[in-house]
């Protein structure tokens, strides 16, 4: 595949996608923002693909927000046609049907603190820093901040983030449960793709209902919710992961999902 601003690969049931522009910290131009959502599809489409792991080139940036030269250029039509791009790729991430894991290796700020929060769940480094920055640009969070953020962290303290502008380090983040764990610096990306290759040894049908019916579900009343969860539980039944994985645990061996 043709890429320029991000690197992709597909090792052991896992799709490595890496920005890749160190010098700008990663930042997302239109370029790169096209170049994702070409990625995603290729991952969807992909059957040896069963998880898909997000990270940033570099020693310094998981993805240090939009394009701040870009934007500073755009009038009012071009900012929120790009806004709306943002969105569009980032909600690819939610509706993608395999687990997604933002392994966040140092800044994300604005449209990477968005993007990590598009993602399934965020693993961050140590060193990494969270924060809404765009206050301090005279503008709002554009890909999806405001909302997502809100129903992460609380209203509060979402309006508090995208208000100071303040940034938070990974283990303030984990306290507000923005992030579900927190590595050494060296050990992240070893520790990550470790996840993600268990991970992707799983039933894929089984994971692609938790991630359906848990997002679906949050949007949802409690009933609703659940009915989506009585109702996946059953789809689960129709294939032969849950024969083979409780039959595997009565035999004492390990299972082997084909992914039906
Ligand atoms: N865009 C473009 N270039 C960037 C960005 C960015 N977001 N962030 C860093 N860079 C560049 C710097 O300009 C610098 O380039 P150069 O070497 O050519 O001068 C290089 O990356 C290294 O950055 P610094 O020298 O600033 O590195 P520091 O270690 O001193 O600081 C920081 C690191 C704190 C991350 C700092 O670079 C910073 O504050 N960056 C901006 C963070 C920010 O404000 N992000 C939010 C951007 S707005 C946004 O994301 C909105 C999303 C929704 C858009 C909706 C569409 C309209």
């Amino acid at each position: 595949m043709d890429f320029q601003n991000i690197l992709f690969e597909v090792r052991d049931g896992v799709a490595l996608i890496t920005f890749n522009r160190p010098k700008a910290l990663n930042a997302l131009n239109p370029q790169t923002l096209e170049e994702l959502a070409r990625a995603v599809a290729a991952a969807r489409d992909d059957d040896a693909v069963r998880v898909v792991v997000l990270t940033g080139a570099g020693d310094k940036a998981f993805v240090a927000g939009a394009d701040i030269t870009e934007l500073q250029k755009m009038n009012p039509l071009e900012a929120r046609l790009f806004a709306q791009k943002g969105q569009d790729v980032f909600f690819s991430l939610e509706d993608l049907p395999k687990p997604v894991i933002a392994c966040v290796n140092g800044f994300a700020l604005g449209g990477g603190c968005e993007l990590a929060m598009s993602c399934d769940f965020i693993y961050a480094s140590d060193k990494a820093k969270f924060g809404q920055p765009e206050i301090n640009l005279g503008i709002i969070p554009g890909f999806g901040g405001t909302q997502r953020l809100a129903r992460l962290v609380g209203r509060a303290k979402a309006k508090e983030l995208c208000m100071t502008g303040e940034m938070i380090d990974a283990q303030q983040a984990k306290e507000l449960g923005l992030v579900a764990k927190v590595f050494p610096h060296e050990a992240l990306l070893e520790e990550t793709l470790k996840a993600a290759t268990a991970m992707a040894a799983k039933s894929c049908t089984a994971l692609r209902a938790i991630k359906h019916v848990v997002d679906r579900g949050m949007d949802a009343d409690l009933k609703t919710g659940c009915a989506l969860e009585a109702e996946a539980f059953g789809v689960c039944f129709a294939g032969q992961d849950a024969k083979e994985g409780t039959t595997a645990f009565l035999e004492k061996r390990k299972p082997v999902f084909k992914g039906s």
